[in-house]
């Protein structure tokens, strides 16, 4: 079999296997940092995968087998961590190597540990996300393998980690890929590394991994996952004064409900809790908001009233805060309060999962998600291969942010053509998640259908499978002038809420000149008021997402002087600097004009 395909295979089973169950980190967990500046080899053609000629070796056990084995024993004696560089973990690799700026491939990382077991404890290593692929190695053992970029995972590695140094080297690859999600082509860069944390967590034998709360509007239920045995369970809701002790089940699940009427959750008043879980040897603390979410006809109902989504979305970058992808609180803290400006209550966080640091600040300042997976464009989606991995970055995500309130609306795909293969994938993603979540909406962004200019249609047969007629639409820009919303004339299905998940154009910042010119300041301009004023007409519209914040980099972006591989749709550049337009979406939000 062809190496890739292999590798591949190797990649799916070992993805299918992690457990269905979220590792909650949360107050509590005893984690250490692996943050830092890791050794790095930039491997292009993979040379720790192939053998010269080209054959499948046992995968990478040179590379895995820490510096000793390097050094004396291998012929690959271009090949030395002690020596190499450093990048900084979390972070990509493109943005701090100039040299790396476009780079899609492999790169090897190391990271020494200094470790001192303690008896009793069980430690897992944690990663938050790692694009887009990697292989993970502890000393000489290989720990498995994961796919998907933006997500977390763990590996059990208490019988691994010795008593002082330990070497922990990942291979990760970025290369996009025709089965991939997502696939070859998408308009944001392909940031690549260890993006975000990684973490060593310390817990006892039998400790509280996962726990999932609902609240239905009257009560609150908690079921508690312990892993490594069962016993008695101790949930507690202070400022409630709840409090109740279950014994979990030989499965390790423990499960209880309790009548409750807790302020809601909401962005005016984004209202959390503290919830502890303890068990006989563990304890962890959290805070949790409570708030229902559901349709009716087509209004969105938060806590059963109607609620506007005053929306915009957001890249998981903050250039002028940190090149490339954002790395921590303080990153995804600046685009959050640019957010909060310009008046909104809603996020689309596109195109992908953000990260965790993104959600749970999100939710402590009181904006309403939109979180989706990167099923973008034309992935191949007759391979049952990319459906699993799919369904497996979906369920990584809904189990990260099961517990956020902030979170409604999870997003199956983006732009994704209309044929009998596609409806089958997503539908059995959207099944997974009423399964799986049966209490949060669900989405898709679709496009209009291939129409005449001037009368528009949204038909889409995967409508019926959400609970949004969600649509990207971009007039006035990729089709026809400005003005042209004055005369388009829609067709909309009626009956479930409208939100309008993308429109926009693009502007350089402090390039101005004429309302017809595009890539004005006064041409974006233009093109919110006239778009805004059109949305606004349309029934049933419960929100919007302007397509885009801040101006963020993509390689199908390239031309020179206005875009230099910037998509320069955002409302402000890179630098943070306000573009005309917006203020026009400023003031829609705050006066709500045309509505
Ligand atoms: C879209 C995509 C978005 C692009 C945007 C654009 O429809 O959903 O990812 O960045 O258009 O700028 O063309």
């Amino acid at each position: 079999m062809e190496m890739r395909k292999l590798l591949s295979s190797l990649i799916l089973l070992v993805a299918t296997l992690l457990p269905a169950r979220a590792l909650i980190v949360t107050e509590g967990r005893v984690c250490v940092s692996l943050g830092g500046q890791w050794n790095y080899i930039v491997d292009p053609m993979d040379t720790g995968i192939f053998k010269y000629q080209m054959q499948l070796q046992k995968p990478h056990k040179r590379y895995f087998a820490d510096r000793h084995f390097f050094r004396d024993k291998t012929k690959l004696i271009e090949y030395d961590f002690d020596n190499c560089p450093t990048l900084q973990v979390p972070g990509d690799w493109n943005s701090q190597n100039d040299k790396l700026y476009f780079y899609e491939g492999s790169v090897w990382y190391r990271r020494l540990i200094d470790f001192h077991p303690v008896a009793g404890r069980r430690t897992f290593l944690y990663f938050g996300a790692v694009n887009y692929q990697c292989m993970v190695g502890l000393n000489n053992t290989i720990l498995g393998t994961h796919k998907g970029g933006f997500t977390p995972f763990w590996f059990e590695v208490t019988d691994i980690l010795k008593e002082g140094e330990n070497a922990l080297i990942l291979w990760v690859n970025n290369s996009r890929g025709a089965n991939e999600v997502p696939t070859l082509n998408f308009d944001w860069w392909n940031y690549g590394g260890i993006t975000r944390d990684v973490l060593l967590i310390s817990v006892p034998e039998v400790f509280v991994n996962d726990y999932r709360i609902t609240f239905d509007g009257s009560s609150i239920g908690v079921s508690v996952h312990l892993d490594g045995g069962s016993g008695n369970v101790t949930v507690e809701l202070p400022e409630l004064g709840l409090k109740k002790k279950v014994c979990a089940g030989k499965d390790g699940i423990a499960e209880m409900r309790f009548k409750a009427s807790p302020e809601r959750w909401c962005p005016e008043h984004p209202k959390l809790y503290d919830i502890s879980i303890s068990s006989a040897e563990d304890h962890i603390a959290d805070r949790v908001g409570f708030r229902t979410v559901r349709t009716e006809g087509d209004k969105i109902l938060l806590n059963d009233k109607a609620v506007f989504l005053k929306g915009v979305a957001v890249h998981d970058e903050n250039i002028s805060a940190n090149p490339g992808r954002c790395r921590n609180e303080q990153d995804v803290r600046g685009l959050l309060e640019t957010a909060k400006e310009l008046g909104c209550n809603f996020l689309r966080l596109a195109h992908y999962p953000h990260s965790e640091q993104m959600v749970r600040l999100a939710e402590e300042m009181g904006f309403l998600l939109w979180e989706e997976i990167p099923c973008y464009w034309n992935i191949n989606w007759a391979s049952e291969e990319t459906y699993a991995n799919a369904e497996n970055q979906l369920m990584e995500m809904l189990g990260r942010d099961a517990n956020r309130a902030a979170t409604i609306i999870w997003s199956v795909a983006n732009e994704t053509p209309r044929t009998p293969e596609r409806l089958a994938f997503l539908g059995k993603l959207i099944a997974k998640i009423r399964e799986t979540d049966p209490t949060r909406l669900v989405s898709a962004a679709i496009q209009k259908a291939k129409p005449d200019f001037y009368h528009p249609i949204i038909e889409d047969e995967l409508l019926d499978l959400t609970d949004l007629i969600s649509f990207n639409q971009y007039i006035g820009w990729y089709d026809g002038k400005p003005a042209d919303c004055d005369s388009v004339v829609w067709t909309i299905p009626a009956g479930k809420p409208v939100v309008i998940s993308e429109f926009g154009g693009g502007a350089l910042y402090g390039n101005h000149g004429s309302e017809d010119e595009m890539f004005t300041e006064e041409y974006l301009e233009l093109l919110y008021r006239k778009n805004i004023e059109m949305i606004c007409k349309f029934p049933g519209l419960c929100g919007l997402s302007p397509w885009c914040l801040k101006d963020f980099r993509s390689p199908k972006r390239p031309l020179v002087g206005i875009q230099d591989d910037f998509n320069r749709k955002g409302l402000i550049d890179e630098q943070g600097r306000h573009k005309k337009a917006f203020y026009v979406v400023k003031d829609f939000y705050r006066f709500s004009l045309f509505l």
